[in-house]
């Protein structure tokens, strides 16, 4: 146990990308944590305590005091951990990991999720349309191996989504979005970045994975 690291307590569910997050940056920082399992179908009281506003998976609980929203947790958990930095510590730079970040969370993810989980074939070509251009926007960002440079930073963290949800969405699916031929740069990144030590441990298994969320996508056609 990292010294001094107090109790630390990670409210989540197994599939979802946002709580991977929080492993991530929990590993990256070496701190031990209790995984708390939610059933979304039916939120404890603690979930509903912790995060009466928003209801959602993650949660982080430090020495019983809360945090939500991903992006936020793992700032927190930086801020409040030594040790392997998570945010470049230039600030115009942290200000790009942020907003690239936020692009992810406001843009890509909505985009993605209109792409996949939306019966309408209208509302689903807007949605891959989306995807693509969004993208596009990140393929051109990234200038080295990692977002974060040479090793994983913020910006890896928050776009893990990418690298590891979207070809499973688009196994289920059969959506060609995210492709070698159309995001070269990108594609490699997500190669190299689910093949890192750290993120490979934080990663849920993939063919459960692929399992629920060929689930969700049956139980979507099923109430058409
Ligand atoms: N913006 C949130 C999104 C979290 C989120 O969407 N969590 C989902 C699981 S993947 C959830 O808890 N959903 C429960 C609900 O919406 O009732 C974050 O970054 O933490
Ligand atoms: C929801 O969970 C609680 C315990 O956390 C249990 O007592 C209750 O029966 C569950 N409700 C349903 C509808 O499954
Ligand atoms: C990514 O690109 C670099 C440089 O071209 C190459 O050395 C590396 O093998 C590629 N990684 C993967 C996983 O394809």
């Amino acid at each position: 146990m990292a010294e001094n690291q107090g109790e630390v307590k990670l409210l989540g569910v197994g599939e979802s990308p946002f709580v991977c997050r929080v492993v991530i940056a929990l590993k990256l920082k070496g701190i031990e944590y209790e995984f708390i399992e939610e059933n979304l179908g039916n939120k404890s009281d603690l979930l509903l305590k912790y995060n009466p506003i928003h209801k959602k998976v993650p949660v982080l609980v430090h020495n019983e005091k809360p945090v939500s929203e991903s992006l936020v947790i793992v700032e927190y958990i930086d801020e409040a951990f030594k040790g392997n930095p998570i945010l470049p510590t230039e600030p115009y730079q942290r200000a790009l990991a942020r907003f690239w970040s936020k692009f992810i969370d406001e843009k890509i993810v909505p985009a993605v999720r209109k792409a996949v989980f939306t019966l309408d074939e209208v509302e689903r070509e807007k949605g891959i349309e989306e995807s693509l251009e969004a993208l596009q926007f990140l393929e051109n960002e990234l200038k080295s191996k990692f977002f974060g440079g040479d090793e994983i930073g913020f910006l890896d963290i928050a776009a893990t989504i990418i690298a590891y949800w979207v070809p499973i969405f688009q196994e289920v699916t059969g959506l060609q979005i995210f492709t070698s031929d159309k995001f070269p740069k990108l594609y490699n990144w997500s190669q190299e970045l689910i093949n890192h030590p750290i993120i490979k441990e934080s990663l849920p298994p993939r063919e459960p994975l692929l399992a629920f969320f060929k689930g969700r996508i049956e139980a979507l056609s099923a109430s058409k």
